[in-house]
């Protein structure tokens, strides 16, 4: 197949899931067009079958504001007509569904163009239920040819409130490479963030509201009162100011290091002990999987589809949104007891290289691909056992 794929291209799961998936297709022998404002942060420097085209917004004095979303439209119509695409794949609705829409209805009866949205959190449970986001939003989910969404929360969630039938909707989870989170093969940097005999924990994110980074710094200081360990917080946003005030207060500077925006995420995991989740809002928590995927353990809030991800005593524990005693408790006990957390370690890496491998979730696209293209997208029902032999 040739396939269009665009989506948000610097941090953030959705980026991650979408170029991940376009080299995994490549490497599956299809064509993948990569069309956004940059290049993908995960797209590496040359995969074969990889084209990327990036989207040039013109400026004009009248153009107060830049016009990306019709931009993209352009570049989507130029690529699919350049490259004669079979399909085009937006991750995330906003706006990208929308602008995939206005590229087919260019294209016109001439070129038979199918559209897949993923829908992949906020899209759904925040942004798109903005008063003046709403409409547009519903109705570039309505006038793709497919949709899939990262969990059954988040399918569930735009059932509710963007009243698509459920049938519209495949979910199909996110992936990771089992090989890339392999901890041995990568190297130890343990003895530069932690001193001998600490525990590191982990927290990864965006450092938006719904992430509650304050919580991160507050189960950690619970935590380091009975383990003494070190937290390191990668990633940017708007909180990270907070969460650096939190640390202050509490006590605990020296033991909390931020480390900003960093492209090995896989190399950080390898050295961790604990990764915490303690979010207000997540339809799945990729970053959840990448710890597993590592054999780390995750102490997680139990918001939206995180329990879809993380089982609760078996690859981690799951506490209340809010929760820190809780959350700091679950830690507590996951690092203070060596047998439990080699349990839980080995579970959580079994766990995700079973039911979230590339080899497993990347063919469930393929397969709802050829669906969308044959115009038949809802899955078959399953047939009906007859007794008869
Ligand atoms: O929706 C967002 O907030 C952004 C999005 C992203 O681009 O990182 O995150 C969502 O998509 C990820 C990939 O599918 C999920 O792992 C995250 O749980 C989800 N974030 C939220 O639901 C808050």
């Amino acid at each position: 197949m040739k396939i269009g794929i665009t989506c948000y291209p610097t941090y953030g799961g959705s980026g991650a899931v979408a170029t991940e998936l376009g080299i995994e297709l490549a490497q599956r022998g299809h064509e993948i067009h990569f069309i956004s404002y940059a290049q993908p942060f995960r797209l590496p420097h040359f995969v074969e079958r990889v084209y990327f085209h990036e989207v040039e917004t013109a400026r004009y004095p009248l153009f107060e504001h830049h016009n990306y979303s019709l931009a993209l439209a352009a570049a989507m119509h130029d690529t699919v007509v350049r490259n004669d695409l079979d399909l085009l794949h937006v991750h995330y609705a906003i706006p990208h569904a929308t602008s995939a829409w206005i590229a087919k209805e260019m294209l016109g009866h001439d070129h038979p163009l199918k559209i897949v949205t993923t829908l992949h959190g906020t899209d759904i449970t925040l942004v798109g239920q903005e008063r003046s986001w709403f409409d547009i939003t519903r109705f570039s989910i309505q006038k793709s040819d497919g949709i899939t969404a990262v969990s059954n929360y988040l399918k569930d969630e735009t059932v509710k409130h963007f009243a698509v039938p459920g049938d519209d909707i495949e979910v199909i989870y996110n992936f990771i490479d089992p090989k890339l989170y392999d901890r041995a093969s990568h190297p130890c940097h343990k003895d530069t963030l932690a001193r001998p005999g600490e525990m590191l924990v982990l927290h990864v994110s965006n450092f938006r509201p719904v992430k509650r980074v304050r919580d991160v710094v507050r189960i950690f200081e619970r935590l380091n009162r009975k383990v003494p360990s070190r937290l390191v917080l990668v990633g940017d946003g708007p909180d990270r100011p907070m969460a650096m005030d939190e640390a202050e207060a509490l006590g605990i500077k020296n033991r909390v290091r931020f480390l900003g925006k960093q492209d090995s995420v896989a190399e950080l995991m390898a050295c961790a002990d604990l990764l915490l989740l303690p979010s207000e809002s997540e339809s799945f928590g990729l970053v959840a999987l990448e710890a597993m995927a590592s054999g780390v353990p995750v102490v997680a809030s139990r918001a939206g589809g995180v329990p879809e991800v993380v089982e609760d005593q078996v690859t981690g524990c799951l506490g209340e949104i809010g929760d820190v005693e809780g959350m700091a408790d679950a830690a507590v006990g996951l690092l203070s007891d060596h047998a439990t957390w080699v349990r839980t370690s080995i579970a959580a890496k079994r766990i995700a290289a079973e039911r979230f491998a590339a080899d497993v979730i990347v063919p469930q696209y393929e397969r709802y691909y050829e669906r969308v293209i044959a115009g038949s997208p809802a899955a078959e029902p399953e047939l009906a056992a007859t007794g008869d032999d």
